[in-house]
């Protein structure tokens, strides 16, 4: 009994770590390069919160990742969010990405015209 327990937790967390963390990872590699982001950049510096609330530790989405969490792993679908504005500060996707903003952080949007 103890054995198949033991299994079952193996799976369980086998599935965790391939399934998720290496999805997370290759979106953030994704968006720096198909945006190029530069080191240096907020976006760059965001890391893994450009999509998510915190920048280390955490599996919840921004609403920014929660565009992206059910479309296919590639910048075809960067692209498609691209004109909407997932945290609702008035600035698309787009725009914040090429501003250097944080398309998932209603604090952080480009200055006003
Ligand atoms: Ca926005």
């Amino acid at each position: 009994m103890r054995l198949i327990r033991t299994i079952v937790v193996t799976a369980v967390l086998a599935c965790i770590v391939c399934g998720s963390a290496p999805a997370t990872l290759s979106w953030s590699k994704i968006f720096c390069k198909f945006y190029k982001i530069k080191s240096g950049s907020k976006l760059k510096e965001a890391k893994c919160a450009v999509c998510h609330t915190k920048s280390i530790g955490t599996s919840d989405l921004n609403s920014y990742g929660k565009q992206l969490e059910k479309l296919k792993v590639d910048g075809d679908s960067l692209k498609t969010i691209e004109g909407k504005d997932a945290d609702k500060d008035g600035a698309t996707n787009i725009e914040e990405i090429k501003s250097d903003t944080l398309p998932g952080d209603p604090k952080s949007k480009p200055k006003q015209k």
